[in-house]
């Protein structure tokens, strides 16, 4: 053998150890390219952006890989107790730029990339963005989970590894268009499959009564059929720190003995049928922001999820401890909404059926394990499944809720003798020709803590929605309201704006987002207002060339932007904007010399698929949008932009560009809210309803830096007792008469009187969301906006303000009080000194 090519074959320029875990940018730069070429297997002369994406993903996990596996191995080690949770929904936004900023590389790894030529932005934009989620409930899990790794809490995230993540929204004729997102179709750099920890999940079939070895009768479940849960880890990272957690999301495989008989019997077609049929679970996220979607698949999803995560915390258990009397002291499970809520039963069936406790030692375990946060007030968005579908999916599920009921019922008829209304109001079971489980109530009785997300929120639950509940229990009643994580949505959003807080009060603000309040101090310096002025310009003109290519509208970076961006729904009132839109441009149509001030007005948002109303109002938004924008009249001065596509990568976009932020849902019906806090933590102000967080944003802004509008919860309450005429509101103000004229007039539909009908009709005749009655006074509101902006020096004074007093609002703060007073969890240091990869 040529002994040249054994010697060529050694590269003294690759060190293994080193390339994998060192952090120069010397380091840095030699794994890169050695991952382009050894993991993508191509050079720098054919190498495309994405091969790049991925060379410098691989780059960052390697550095992340030593601090997770140590992370975990600390756990087990130490025995400490770790918060689960549990949710269908994880929508994680981009991984590359956020780890790189956790792990202290961003700046570093910017440098080598430029070094080399490259576009830095342009690499991370390779990214598929990981829409595992529908908006704000999905948001929140992620956010948490960050807030988790970054206070060194123990804890590690559940949920469902969709294969295709929440549609693609594209706008063809104003219309919403969704195209499927094939998130996976490339390589996932961020997950590590573990096959060898996959499970089986059981589905359908029936239960017989049989004897255990003792002769005591005892149920089994006998399923049609049984799932394999193949379990993927994406390592998540705190802020400076070591601790790395995972996030557990599971497959749905076929389990190999079906397809092996099936196989064998000659029935090719059958064994790759019930593949597919099993793949079916993880397949897609229902794209339903706050409506169930009351299938048997999402069920047959929310208990794959659940099983299989219950039946890891178990196996992880048992191997430190004899039995699973102690499993509460070790696992903290939180249900992110309902939809894990078929935990009560799952766990109480392994405890009961596999391990062979009574059922109050269980019951004693179940409840002390679980917590419940509810998202939602309105009726129609708690879950309730038709027993009929439970039996068929979960026939033992089924039995065990039952029993659940009848002893829970029991013990509320000791203690309210005589009170059917209140029996019948806390049954796990809806009595009604087809009979529905209530997952609400069965995650009230099987978790020791019920929370909601606001403070209005959680005082509406015990007031109203869950007010049985608080009548037996008060003591399990919390309220946690929400946060998001400023790094996120400051540091990595805002680059520059984070860089100037850091010039003036150092970073730990980045730790503990109350130390923003030092930057008022520099509130008299003129020189930090222009800076800070200036910043927000520039993120604007950074939006506008955006929209500019996107949409290809020309918007002003110097007229107010004005935005709107969430899940579209009649209860956020994105048409209220539109009314007042619409008066604005009346007023230049009446007067086109009016003094108006330019605005740029900034939708974004999906409307689920099934949801007609909701696709409407895009359609009218671009409706509006297409004759205001082109009107020589408004020479400008009003432009609509609807950007579509809306997701977390281009929140990190939008937040940071916004002057003024749109919070107008009726009062009592947006449980929080999280893009809210966003926009004020980048210096936008808000102008709101009294609804959800808006109340304590307004606190801690002070009244004088919120724009406030419209009827409290209260009134709306008795407004709708005492009986709500909106067509009175129509009769009476010309202004809003001739905003509605102007749709029904067909204005905005070249002429088409009725394509916007069914979102007017309903206006004039019950307004459930009552815009007409709110109206009035958020055209008032959005005058004074006006005003206050033609004063740019005492507008930046309130941005600064805004973004000063948001302390409160960082989740680092939420998960504090969670870890505190619910999950009982506390830090632990993770110590990398001494760790040797090649040691364990
Ligand atoms: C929220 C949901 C939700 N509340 C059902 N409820 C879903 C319900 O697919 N489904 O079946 C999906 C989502 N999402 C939101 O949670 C609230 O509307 C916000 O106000 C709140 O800020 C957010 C986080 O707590």
């Amino acid at each position: 053998m040529d002994s040249t090519l054994t010697h060529q074959t050694e590269n003294p320029n690759i060190k293994t150890e080193d390339d994998r875990t060192g952090m120069s940018v010397e380091t840095l730069k030699r794994a890169f390219l050695d991952n382009l070429f050894y993991l993508q297997g191509i050079d720098r002369s054919q190498a495309s952006l994405h091969d790049y994406y991925l060379a410098l993903s691989y780059t960052v996990r390697d550095r992340l890989l030593h601090r997770f596996l140590k992370t975990v191995e600390t756990y087990k080690k130490e025995q400490v107790k770790i918060v689960s949770y549990f949710s269908a929904e994880f929508l994680m936004g981009r991984h590359l730029g956020n780890n790189l900023l956790n792990l202290g590389l961003y700046d570093k790894m910017r440098q080598v990339v430029e070094d080399l030529g490259l576009d830095f932005d342009e690499i991370i934009e390779q990214e598929p963005d990981p829409g595992l989620g529908n908006g704000g409930l999905g948001r929140l899990a992620a956010c948490f989970l960050d807030s988790l790794a970054s206070l060194a809490m123990p804890a590690i995230g559940y949920g469902i590894r969709y294969e295709f993540g929440i549609f693609h929204q594209m706008i063809q004729d104003g219309w919403q268009v969704e195209i499927p997102d094939n998130w996976l179709r490339f390589d996932n750099p961020w997950e590590l499959p573990r096959p060898d920890e996959a499970v089986t999940v059981k589905l359908g079939g029936h239960t017989e009564m049989s004897h255990d070895e003792y002769g005591r009768p005892k149920t089994v479940w006998i399923p049609a059929r049984t799932i394999l849960a193949v379990p993927y880890d994406t390592p998540v990272p705190g802020y400076q720190t070591n601790t790395v957690n995972p996030l557990r999301l599971w497959k749905a495989e076929a389990s190999e003995a079906f397809n092996f008989e099936a196989f064998n019997a000659g029935h090719y077609d059958r064994a790759v049928e019930e593949k597919m049929d099993a793949e079916t679970i993880s397949k897609v996220l229902y794209p339903n922001d706050n409506t169930p979607a009351g299938r048997q698949l999402r069920l047959a999803q929310q208990y794959f999820f659940v099983a299989a995560s219950l039946q890891d915390l178990i196996r992880i258990h048992l191997r430190n401890h004899a039995n699973l009397d102690q499993f509460h002291e070790k696992v903290a499970i939180q249900l992110n909404d309902t939809h894990p809520a078929i935990a009560v039963a799952e766990l109480m069936r392994l405890l009961v059926d596999n391990y062979h406790y009574n059922w109050d030692k269980a019951w004693d375990i179940t409840q002390k394990t679980l917590a419940y946060t509810n998202h939602t007030l309105m009726p129609e968005a708690l879950e309730r499944w038709a027993v009929s579908l439970f039996s068929s999916l979960l026939p033992r599920h089924l039995e065990i809720i039952y029993e659940i009921n009848y002893r829970f019922l029991q013990d509320v008829k000791t203690w309210f003798p005589q009170d059917d209304q209140l029996i019948s109001n806390l049954s796990l079971i809806e009595e009604r020709e087809e009979k529905l489980i209530r997952m609400a109530n069965l995650a009230c009785v099987g978790s020791h803590a019920i929370n909601g997300v606001a403070a209005l929120h959680s005082e509406l639950l015990k007031k109203d929605t869950l007010k049985e509940f608080a009548k037996l229990w008060p003591e399990k009643f919390y309220n946690k309201t929400n946060g998001v994580t400023p790094r996120r949505w400051i540091l990595l959003s805002n680059r520059e704006l984070a860089s100037l807080i850091t010039e003036k009060i150092g970073d730990s603000w980045l730790k503990n987002l109350d130390e923003m309040r030092k930057i008022e101090a520099f509130i008299e310096d003129g020189d930090f207002r222009d800076r800070w002025r200036e910043i927000k310009q520039q993120n604007k003109s950074n939006l506008a060339a955006y929209i500019l290519k996107n949409c290809n509208i020309q918007v002003d970076p110097n007229s107010l932007f004005d935005v709107q961006v969430k899940r579209i729904h009649e209860y956020k009132r994105q048409h209220l904007a539109v009314l007042h839109i619409i008066a604005l441009y009346n007023r230049i149509k009446k007067d086109p010399n009016i003094d108006i001030l330019p605005r740029t007005f900034i939708f974004g948002g999906k409307a689920a698929p099934g949801y007609f109303i909701a696709k409407l109002i895009i359609k009218l938004i671009n409706a509006v949008g297409e004759v205001v924008n082109k009107d020589p009249d408004v020479r400008g001065r009003l432009k609509v932009v609807f950007l579509p596509n809306f997701n977390v990568s281009l929140g990190q976009r939008i937040y940071p560009a916004a002057d003024l932020s749109e919070q107008i849902s009726t009062a009592g019906k947006e449980a929080s809210g999280t893009g809210n806090m966003k926009f004020a933590m980048n210096g936008a102000m808000t102008i709101g309803t009294l609804d959800g967080a808006n109340i304590e944003i307004r606190e801690e802004a002070g009244p004088e830096n919120f724009f406030l509008f419209g009827l409290t919860a209260e009134e709306v309450y008795t407004m709708k007792a005492k009986g709500y005429y909106p067509k009175e509101y129509y009769d009476r103000n010309e202004e809003l008469r001739g905003v509605i004229d102007r749709i029904s007039s067909g204005y905005f539909s070249y002429g088409n009187q009725d394509l916007f009908k069914p979102i007017i009709d309903p206006l004039l005749s019950h307004d459930p969301y009552m815009l007409l009655v709110d109206y009035q006074a958020y055209v008032n509101s959005q005058d004074e906006v006006s005003q206050a902006y033609r004063d740019q020096d005492k507008w930046t004074r309130m941005s600064i303000l805004n973004a000063a007093r948001m302390g409160k609002f960082s989740s680092d703060r939420t998960i504090r009080e969670y870890c505190q007073e619910i999950w009982q969890v506390n830090p632990v240091t993770i110590d990398i000194k001494d760790y040797n990869p090649a040691n364990l």
